[in-house]
């Protein structure tokens, strides 16, 4: 005999959506109906399985004084310092068995209680509706003691019908919160799990004739410059648009002139929807997306979406963000030249969509549903083509359209992420295109393309992605007639993504291609007290993807990272070309749907990267697509001899919503002239007296050849070196297995070269130093010779390097390192103000650029290679001054490459007494391996014979 005692959770794994819910509708505010917000401390009890408790503490009266307390929005594994469990991450793992619709008896639930009075001016007519914006993953609700029903869908609205069991004073409402549940097979996004009341909980006063659903259809004929407007709703009414004249019924027509909204021109018209018992404000969009001649038209136009995927992170709140937080992040994306967002992989708080419309962005909003954990098991059993989840899939799809309808920014709705194939996807496909035939369909995980308006892929490489731009991809007919985007690209997993201007350089050339989303937009730290931030693996769980969460272009703090200061300058919607030797600049504006107008243009004319003049550059308001060539002023006269460079900047010609005048949006640099190469004659020769050798300012030992001071400055000699502390996209995905370098380079041993010494010969007008630089057990190596000149007073450092052997696998880096005892500032001329690699310099601005030691660090949440600044002409530190024939890249930091390659978390390094200086010839590209392409074989760094040179003199 079997029973079971306590059947009232079965609901929790039930595959359907739930019980009690109010038909999902349009999510707004309204000008007149009252609200309640029921954020705030609500009592907290955590149990360890779903039936533990009984349902108690439902009944008014009972007392919960005992509890503890947690802030809603929250997630409970978030508060309460570890006393209520801990975050889990894993990438398309589940934490649990995969026995659908089955979860784990151990199932934290947390049960919710909030008590609450109406305010006195709640009005005494009406009903009333509770909404709880998202509770991941599965709720039961009780108001008074009633219970209102239980619901799945984590960031999806449900709403339950509440006015007659309201009281004036003492509600109880109890929500009893599951954190796993069928639902969760649904939900299976590479992220955290974080169970709990994550968004806000709010009391609606519906007022009798209120506004229920509506939908606000506004298009525009860009061959007439009229907009349409309809606006469909359940209860009749009015609506108005003061600016536009418009007074007219619900589901009546109207078609007058509009300023259309694009992303690039976010024309809002401020409207009334007005029924007989409640105004609700709209804010009117007026745009038109099809589907016409195989591309993505918006207004007539074909638009290139200069994307990224958006995941809803804060360090320390984890997904339950507030309004500021999500300004943040569209300031942030507008003030980088992004001008589109994937709501990876689930609706977003609506909040972030108003903004989105107000700012301006194309929004892909895509459907809470991932099933990839099903792939472990070649989608077998997988929920999205097995009828019993249909209706599961179809409630979400539901949720999402209806909540988010109204909004003009977005283009797409996305079926969701990595949910493999099946029949519930196309009922999804089939219920929305009939629901909204206003907007276009997407969905990467079907590369036949069957139930989407776009083809999409993920991470497809640079030569895929020309051979579809080219139309030489095959496919299904319908594949061959649809446009192309890449959903995610540019992996941005600690130092990278590289090769993104590669990418640029196909959407712009092949009109196929409508751009890409990066994959992503902020890392998912969690704020940790010893470990700064946490990642996979740092709460102890027995299944985790360890960093593979912290692959964002800005940190967990949202402090840029040089990945977004890259895409800004490879995105940017103005190109500015000069031919410095004439003094002609080229401008092209690449934006889709604006002229120039928002813009002025300047001039700036620099001698060594010291700016001698500069002055307004008056360049036409361009039409999209078009060009134009300018004169440049004559170039200024002065006697210096230097090196001369012009810049020209776009920035921004009055305050906007998102950057105040004079933010820089777009800038070019081009040479007027050479950059004259430090050289001097070999005056000196080496001396040697007992155990040393002096030649000029310097003193080596006499035995090794090493240098130990230059002048007053000591040094632990410089070096060859060729390691670096593997970057995540060295390391690469372990899935792609033979082009890993990050791997093979330890393989053979390139993090513990040895040198052997071979002669230390002191010539006429020259030290010469010759070793022989190679790892244990391999007969490849590198014979390196090193010439010391000096005329006296500066000290040069010829090296020159041959490989020996069958070097298969590019190097990391190729340069000297050298120790300095003290170094603190740092000046230098070259490329800035940040990091830059050989595939990801596009933004690498060369100038004259300050900074500390500490300050040229770019803090990865796992330590790695990071910080060379590129086409380093000279720098100055220590009481050095380094000049490059010809330039080098240049690192510096107070933990040796070794330290910085064993490190796990930025705390494990601590700075010792030496600051680590890299001179480097040569860099590895960065490429995006951690999931996608490596670097393209015109930044590899191939093991060939190499000469490069150093004149060093102090500044003392
Ligand atoms: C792709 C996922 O869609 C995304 O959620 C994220 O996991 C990303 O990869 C990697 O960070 S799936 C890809 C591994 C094929």
């Amino acid at each position: 005999m079997s029973y079971r005692t306590s059947p009232s959770a079965d609901y929790v794994e039930d595959v359907s959506p739930g019980r009690g819910a109010l038909p999902p509708r349009a999510w707004y505010a309204s000008s007149d109906a009252p609200s309640l917000s029921l954020n705030g401390s609500w009592r907290f009890r955590l149990s360890a399985t779903a039936d533990a408790e009984d349902d108690a503490f439902a009944e008014p009266g009972y007392d919960a004084g005992g509890w503890a307390e947690v802030a809603v929005p929250g997630h409970w594994v978030l508060q309460g310092d570890g006393a209520f469990g801990s975050p889990i991450y894993t990438n398309h793992l589940y934490p649990f068995p995969v026995d659908p619709p089955h979860v784990p008896t151990e199932n934290p639930t947390g049960d919710h209680l909030r008590v609450f009075d109406l305010p006195s001016d709640w009005p005494s007519d009406g009903g009333a509706v509770l909404r709880f914006d998202g509770v991941e993953s599965c709720a039961r609700v009780w108001l008074n003691g009633t219970e209102l029903g239980e619901f799945k869908g984590s960031r999806l609205p449900h709403e339950f019908a509440v006015g007659h069991l309201l009281k004036p004073g003492g509600n109880v409402l109890a929500v009893r919160v599951h954190q796993w549940s069928a639902g969760s097979y649904l939900e299976d996004q590479d992220q955290w799990w974080l169970p709990g009341i994550f968004r806000d909980v709010t009391l609606l006063h519906r007022p009798a004739g209120g506004v229920g659903d509506f939908f606000v259809h506004a298009s525009y004929d860009h061959t007439t410059g009229e907009g349409t407007l309809r606006v469909d709703s359940d209860v009749d009414g009015r609506v108005t648009v003061p600016a536009l004249d418009i007074d007219i019924a619900t589901g009546e027509s109207v078609t007058v002139a509009v300023e259309p909204w694009t992303a690039e021109t976010p024309k809002l018209y401020d409207g009334v929807l007005a029924t007989e018992g409640e105004r609700v404000p709209l804010r009117i969009g007026f745009r038109t997306v099809v589907l016409e001649d195989g591309l993505i038209k918006v207004n007539g136009r074909a638009v290139l979406f200069k994307g990224v995927n958006r995941h809803e992170w804060h360090h320390e709140k984890g997904r339950a963000l507030d309004l500021e937080t999500m300004r943040e992040d569209v300031l942030l994306m507008k003030r980088h030249n992004l001008n589109a967002v994937r709501t990876s992989h689930y609706p977003p708080h609506p909040a972030f969509l108003d903004l989105c419309d107000e700012y301006g962005l194309w929004v892909i909003d895509e459907c809470d549903l991932e099933t990839h954990g099903f792939t472990e098991q070649d989608w077998r059993d997988n929920p999205v083509d097995d009828d019993r989840w249909t209706p599961a899939l179809l409630d979400r799809a539901a949720r999402m359209v209806e909540r988010d309808k109204n909004h003009p920014s977005i283009v797409f709705w996305s079926l969701g992420n990595e949910a493999g194939t099946g029949r519930g996807l196309t009922a999804m496909a089939e219920w929305i295109h009939d629901r909204d035939p206003e907007r276009l369909v997407h969905y990467e995980g079907d590369w036949n393309c069957r139930d989407t308006d776009v083809y999409s892929r993920m991470y497809a490489f640079h030569d895929e992605v020309d051979k579809i731009g080219q139309r030489l991809d095959g496919g299904t007919r319908k594949r061959r007639e649809l446009p192309f985007i890449q959903c995610e690209y540019g992996h941005a997993m600690g130092n990278g993504p590289g090769g993104l201007a590669d990418y640029q350089e196909l959407f712009e050339k092949y009109e196929r291609l409508q751009g890409g989303f990066i994959w992503e937009w902020i890392d998912h730290g969690v704020k940790h007290p010893e470990l700064g931030y946490a990642y996979g693996g740092d709460f102890g769980e027995e299944l985790h993807d360890g960093n593979f969460v912290c692959d964002g272009l800005v940190f967990p703090d949202r402090t840029p990272s040089p990945g977004l200061v890259e895409y800004k300058k490879v995105i940017e919607p103005v190109h500015i070309e000069g031919d410095g030797a004439n003094g002609i600049v080229r401008v092209t504006n690449k934006q889709d749907f604006a002229d120039l107008s928002a813009l002025a243009f300047e001039w700036s004319c620099q001698v060594d990267g010291e700016t001698v003049e500069s002055g307004a550059l008056a360049v036409p308001a361009l039409a999209p697509g078009e060009s134009a060539e300018v004169k440049l002023p004559e170039p200024p006269v002065d006697g210096r001899g230097g090196e001369r460079q012009w810049t020209v900047r776009a920035l921004l010609a009055d305050d906007t919503l998102w950057a105040a005048k004079d933010h820089v949006v777009a800038w070019g640099q081009f040479a007027a002239g050479a950059r004259p190469l430090p050289s001097f004659p070999a005056t000196d020769r080496p001396v040697r007296e007992a155990d040393r050798i002096t030649l000029g300012p310097a003193e080596f030992d006499a035995r090794t050849g090493a240098l130990r001071s230059i002048g007053d400055v000591e040094v632990s000699a410089p070096r060859l070196d060729v390691w670096r502390a593997p970057t995540d996209n060295d390391a690469g995905a372990e899935w792609q297995t033979d082009t890993r370098y990050g791997m093979l380079w330890r393989t053979l041993g390139l993090h513990r070269m040895r040198h052997r010494l071979v002669s230390v010969e002191a010539g006429d007008d020259a030290l010469t130093v010759r070793t022989r630089v190679a790892p244990a057990a391999r007969e490849v190596g590198l014979d390196t010779v090193y010439r010391w000149t000096s005329d006296g007073e500066r000290l040069r450092l010829s090296v020159s390097v041959t490989p020996e052997g069958d070097w298969t696998v590019p190097l990391p880096r190729l340069g000297v390192r050298f120790g300095l005892a003290q170094a603190d500032r740092v000046e230098w001329f070259g490329g800035g103000p940040g990091e830059a690699y050989p595939d990801t310099r596009t933004a690498s601005m060369i100038g004259r650029w300050q900074s500390s030691v500490d300050e040229l660090q770019t803090p990865y949440l796992r330590p790695q290679e990071n910080g060379a600044r590129a086409d380093v002409r000279w720098v100055e530190l220590g009481g050095l001054r380094i000049e490059g024939d010809p330039e080098f890249w240049f690192t510096a930091r107070r933990w040796t490459t070794e330290q910085l390659d064993a490190a796990r978390h930025r705390t494990d390094l601590t700075p010792g007494d030496t600051v680590w200086v890299n001179l480097d010839h040569g860099q590895h590209g960065i490429g995006s391996q951690s999931c996608g392409p490596g670097p393209l074989p015109q930044y590899f760094l191939k093991a060939e014979p190499a000469e490069f040179a150093f004149v060093f003199s102090t500044t003392t």
